[in-house]
């Protein structure tokens, strides 16, 4: 086996979409993997996987059903590296239900994890509506506190592309780096 097939076969991180239903977690892994999206929403039933490959190394990445029950959730988190915590900025309550869906994570995993929170549909947010970054300030700083990794906050539209390869690519680069 040459270097870099070795490399290949040790360097595929396995990192999962946590969040509430319709948030856009498929249309953000469809949107990293380059697919199509038409803003028409089909529901994940269960899990959908993809496998992303990077000059760097890869993703498995796992895609939760936001529909997913507690029992699901820690089953699929098992061997996970590195977690996508996602939110829509258009809908307040879906960042208050990440606490769940964090202290789910980190009673399965322990807190040794690196994290990134994603607030995405942006390009629905106006100045009247929507969540705005300095809202989401004190989240972020709570999440940093109970997580001993690195926590980063990104912005998407999953739908336009803005932001997306930033979020896989900080946890690749992150997870690269080692484990906290
Ligand atoms: N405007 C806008 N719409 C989005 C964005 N991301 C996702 N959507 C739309 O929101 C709906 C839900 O997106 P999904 O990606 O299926 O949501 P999900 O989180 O995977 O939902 P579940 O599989 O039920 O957990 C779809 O109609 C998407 O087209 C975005 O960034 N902007
Ligand atoms: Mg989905």
């Amino acid at each position: 086996m040459t270097y870099s097939a070795c490399r290949w076969s040790r360097t595929y991180y396995k990192i999962i979409l946590l969040g509430e239903v319709k948030v856009g977690k498929t249309t953000l892994r469809r949107s990293y993997m380059g697919q199509n999206l038409d803003n028409t929403y089909a529901k994940t039933i269960g899990v959908d996987f993809a496998l992303k490959r990077t000059e760097k190394g890869g993703f498995q990445i796992w895609d939760l059903a936001g529909e997913s029950t507690p029992n699901t959730v820690r089953a699929h988190l098992v061997g996970t590296s590195g977690i996508i915590f996602v939110f829509d900025v258009m809908q307040p309550d879906t960042l208050d239900k990440l606490e769940d869906w964090i202290t789910i994570t980190t009673d399965a995993l322990g807190s040794r994890l690196h994290v990134a929170l994603v607030a995405n549909k942006i390009d629905l947010r106006t100045e009247d509506r929507g969540l705005k970054t300095e809202e989401v300030q004190a989240f972020v700083d709570d999440l940093t506190a109970r997580i001993e990794g690195k926590v980063a906050y990104f912005e998407t539209s999953a739908l336009t592309g803005n932001g997306v390869d930033d979020v896989f690519s900080w946890l690749l680069t992150t997870l690269e780096e080692g484990r906290p």
